[in-house]
C-alpha cells in the first residue's frame, strides 16, 4: 500500500503543483497575485500525496476488505497506538507548517486584502505608494486620485510596475472590492478606510466585481473597463480624465479618508 502511494505521490505532486496550480485565480497580474498563485502551488502539492493516501487507503479497503462471508470483517484499527502516533505527528506537521507559511504570506507585502485604516504589516517602500481611494456605493464603484486634484472616476486606472495604496470606503452599506486578477478583495465599510496594498506588473485589463451581497442590483455592480496601463500612458490618461471629470469636482466634498451621504456627519 505505501508502495503504491510513494508511486502515485511522486506522479501526482509535481502536476499538481506545476500544471493545475498555476491554472487557479487570480493569476500574476500583480505581486499580491503571484503570491496567491504560489501560495495555491503550495497548497496543492501538499494536498496530492494526502489526497492519494485516502485514495489509496479506499481502493486497498474496498478490495482486501470486501466481505466474502458473513460475520468476515477487516483489521481492527481501534487502540492501534503506533498509527495514532503517526496520524497525530503528520497532521500536526502539515497544520501547524501550513498556518505558519500562510501566515509568513500575508503578512510578506500584504496578501492583497484591506487591513484597516492603519495596517500593521506594509510592503517595502509603502511610503512611495501612489494612494487611490476606492468609494462604493449601491450599486457600483468610483475611484478617486487624491494625487490628480481629487478627481473622482468611474473606471479604475493605475499605472503599470507600481505600489499602489487603495483606501477602500463605502458611502452607504458594507460593499466589497474585488479587483478580480489583481488578487486584491477588500471590504467597503461606510464611514472607514480599509486600506489594501497592491503592485502592478504589466499593462492589463482589470476586472472588478462587488464581494459582499449589498442589494438589490448586486449582481450588477462590476466594471470590466478599468486598465493597468504603462507608466508613460497613465500621466497624458489621467491628464484627459482631469478635463472631463475636473469640472464637475467643485460639486464633490472635499478629498477624505470617508464620506458620509449626510452632511452633518461628514468626517473631515
Ligand atoms: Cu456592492
Amino acid at each position: 500500500m505505501i508502495a503504491i502511494w510513494l508511486v502515485l505521490s511522486v506522479i501526482t505532486t509535481p502536476i499538481a503543483a506545476l500544471v493545475i496550480g498555476p491554472l487557479i485565480p487570480p493569476g500574476n497580474d500583480s505581486v499580491q497575485g503571484m503570491g496567491q498563485v504560489f501560495d495555491n502551488q503550495v497548497l496543492i502539492a501538499v494536498s496530492a500525496p494526502i489526497m492519494c493516501f485516502v485514495l489509496v487507503v479506499l481502493v486497498y479497503s474496498l478490495i482486501v476488505f470486501r466481505q466474502r462471508e458473513p460475520a468476515a470483517e477487516g483489521l481492527p484499527i481501534r487502540g492501534d497506538a503506533q498509527l495514532q502516533v503517526y496520524w497525530l505527528v503528520v497532521t500536526t506537521a502539515v497544520v501547524l507548517g501550513l498556518a505558519a507559511f500562510g501566515t509568513y504570506e500575508l503578512v510578506k507585502d500584504g496578501a492583497g486584502g484591506g487591513q484597516g485604516p492603519s495596517p500593521t504589516f506594509l510592503p517595502p517602500n509603502h511610503n512611495t505608494a501612489m494612494p487611490v481611494q476606492v468609494i462604493g456605493q449601491q450599486w457600483e464603484f468610483t475611484y478617486r486620485y487624491p494625487t490628480f486634484g481629487g478627481i473622482e472616476i468611474p473606471h479604475l486606472y493605475l499605472p503599470a510596475n507600481t505600489l499602489i495604496k487603495l483606501h477602500v470606503t463605502s458611502l452607504d452599506v458594507i460593499h466589497s472590492f474585488w479587483a478580480v486578477n489583481l488578487g486584491v478583495k477588500a471590504d467597503a465599510n461606510p464611514g472607514t478606510d480599509n486600506i489594501a496594498y497592491v503592485e502592478t506588473r504589466n499593462p492589463t485589463k482589470i476586472e472588478i466585481r462587488c464581494a459582499e451581497l449589498c442589494g438589490l442590483w448586486h449582481g450588477y455592480m462590476f466594471d470590466l473597463q478599468g486598465r493597468v496601463v504603462s507608466k508613460t500612458a497613465f500621466e497624458p490618461l489621467m491628464k484627459a480624465q482631469q478635463k472631463i471629470y475636473g469640472p464637475v469636482s467643485k460639486f464633490l466634498p472635499p478629498f477624505a479618508t470617508s464620506y458620509s451621504p449626510e452632511p452633518t456627519l461628514r468626517a473631515g
